[in-house]
């Protein structure tokens, strides 16, 4: 019993050991389909998240089967049977220490060897990090029941004298592919998380402080819609087909770049999800929508359905704090497209940008004391 215990301890060790050896992480090679119930991992760090996500499942699941093993067992051993006398115990020092002991170091060597990956997303130098020339930065406000978004300075780039403020997008945060992106985070009222599972990242805002969390997606998705959805042969909470829509990964930014892979294809840049994509990715397909269509580098508007042969996939945002009775439509989406239609969407964006939201009139600095808190408008 004690050499089982004590090698699964020494196994945790060495892997917390090796864990520590190998700081800090690259970015991952990423994996095509993460498995495991898991959505699509898309995201520099997710594939690390993956590993702690399996390693754990994997220790805690064998630790759960051996101990409701063996309490079953022991009930079926040492049942009552006549004639067989109880055997009155008082506690047993050495067992009670292993079984302290053992979990104990076990449970140190989970927290070790995790220690690389949460210094690598949580603790970045983010100044250089909002410094660098490949990193968005995005303000998100939480608010219920929505998130919005905000591009920080795109005002003065693009000289949009007819802006009133920075760009603010309701519920889309649109991000260039390749960049970093990088989120100053507050709410307006209440707690929530912004999660974006397929990026591998959540993180609680709670009113009065700012949370800053970033991810560099490494991976999008082109859907093909030039073939029809195949049915998967299951049915939705509706009650109705669910489809799937043809689709394939691209990795580097550059197949979008003179010359790559992607160049020449005519790409919807713009556009609402529909059908659901393998794995929760959302498929933008609406055929009555007029679209944006980046082809051979160059963005232009109001194309119809039948222009366009591929369109990017959205990654789902959701709220992962019950927030209140909407909880569950706060709700939003991710899209990670080209350069060039991000830019020429910032652009358009700033130009035609329309007053920004009230809530926004919550975004202030953080008070360095309670005392610096402004008082809240009386009501007349
Ligand atoms: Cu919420």
């Amino acid at each position: 019993m004690l050499g089982l215990w004590g090698s699964i301890a020494t196994l945790l060790l060495v892997m917390a050991g090796s864990a520590w050896a190998q700081q800090p992480p690259g970015p991952a090679p990423g994996s095509q389909e993460a498995g495991w119930w898991l959505p699509y991992a898309a995201s520099d760090y997710s594939d690390r998240i993956d590993d702690l996500y399996k390693g754990i499942f994997i220790i805690t699941g064998a630790m759960f089967f051996l101990t409701e093993g063996l309490l079953v067992a022991f009930c079926i051993l040492y049942r009552r049977r006549p004639g067989v006398k109880p055997h009155y115990t008082h506690g047993s020092n050495a067992a009670e220490l292993t079984w302290t002991l053992i979990p104990a170091l076990m449970l140190l060597g989970i927290a070790v060897w995790q220690i690389p990956t949460w210094n690598y997303i949580k603790k970045p130098d983010w100044d250089a990090m909002a410094a660098a020339k490949d990193t968005t930065v995005v303000d998100t406000l939480g608010q219920q029941f929505k998130w919005n978004f905000r591009y920080p300075g795109t005002k003065e780039k693009f000289k949009a004298d007819n802006a009133e403020y920075d760009i603010n997008n309701l519920s889309n945060l649109r991000v260039p592919f390749g960049n970093t992106c990088l989120l100053n985070l507050r709410s307006a009222d209440v707690i929530h998380s912004l999660f974006i599972p397929h990026m591998r990242v959540k993180q609680d805002t709670v009113p009065g402080l700012r949370q800053r969390l970033w991810f560099k997606p490494n991976r999008i998705q082109l859907v093909n819609l030039k073939k029809p959805p195949t049915d998967t042969g299951k049915k939705t909470p509706k009650g109705e087909p669910y489809l799937q829509q043809d689709f394939e990964w691209v990795y580097e930014p550059k197949d979008f770049e003179k010359g790559g892979r992607h160049f020449d294809k005519k790409i919807a840049v713009s556009s609402v999800s529909k059908y659901s994509l393998k794995n929760g990715v959302l498929a933008p397909l609406n055929p009555a929508m007029k679209h944006r269509m980046l082809h051979q580098g160059v963005v232009s508007d109001g194309k119809t359905w039948d222009e366009c042969d591929w369109a990017i996939g959205i990654f789902e945002i959701a709220c992962a704090e019950l927030c209140g009775l909407g909880h569950y439509t706060m709700r939003a989406f991710l899209t990670v497209e080209p350069q060039a239609a991000f830019d020429y969407w910032l652009k358009d964006e700033a130009v035609n940008s329309s007053e920004p939201d009230k809530v926004w009139n919550y975004w202030r600095d953080v008070p360095k004391k309670v005392a610096e808190v402004p008082e809240p408008p009386k009501k007349s």
